[in-house]
């Protein structure tokens, strides 16, 4: 049985196989040789690093992928590829050579509506310094960054969030202009 993943990629910090833009290559040449075939890859960008200072711009990008995995297989088999890729986890919101987040699975909401709500809802000062231990879908914070929103417009404009009813596409257009302009496709 075979299900949709979106998946946001990103990097700021060279690897043992090169800058980011390298990096990110080779984490999708590792999500194929786990068996995911990739349906669709977006540009890749520069963005500046979240939180502002936080060390030097990333490379972000995008992936739809379909999967034979579960959840819970979907995620060790991301955090593998980034141990694979030289991340050593030091901080939250650290720099990093590699970040593979699951944005989706397929329709699903982990693990309750509630605590999903809870944690979407977190004020940005209480995220700095909670990590949530289980598995939370859709990724909590992806409305809210162009970072993410900008590269996933272009694999899945038309996936509608299924806690929040509107499309990517929608939610980009919530963004500030500043923000988007400040994602910037490499040529
Ligand atoms: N990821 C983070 C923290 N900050 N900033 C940018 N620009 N791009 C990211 O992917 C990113 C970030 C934590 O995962
Ligand atoms: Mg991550
Ligand atoms: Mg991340």
């Amino acid at each position: 049985m075979n299900h949709i993943l979106l998946i946001a990629l990103g990097g700021n910090l060279t690897s043992p196989k090169g800058p980011p833009q390298e990096t990110l290559r080779e984490a999708v040449a590792a999500l194929k040789k786990n068996g995911a075939v990739i349906r669709a890859l977006s540009p890749f960008y520069h963005t500046p690093a979240f939180p502002a200072g936080n060390g030097p711009d990333y490379v972000n990008a995008a992936a739809k992928i379909s999967v034979p995995w579960s959840p819970t297989q979907a995620l060790e088999i991301l955090h593998a590829i980034e141990a694979e890729l030289g991340r050593e986890r030091v901080r939250r919101w650290g720099q990093r050579t590699l970040d593979l987040d699951m944005i989706s699975y397929d329709d699903f909401v982990l693990p309750d509506l509630k605590t999903h709500q809870t944690w979407r809802e977190l004020p940005v000062e209480a995220q700095i310094n909670r990590t949530p231990d289980e598995l939370i879908l859709p990724h909590p914070r992806l409305q809210d960054r162009a970072f993410v929103l900008v590269p996933l417009a272009d694999v899945a404009p038309d996936w509608v969030h299924p806690i929040l009813g509107e499309s990517i596409r929608s939610l980009l257009e919530a963004v500030p202009e500043a923000e988007k302009s400040a994602v910037r496709r490499i040529e």
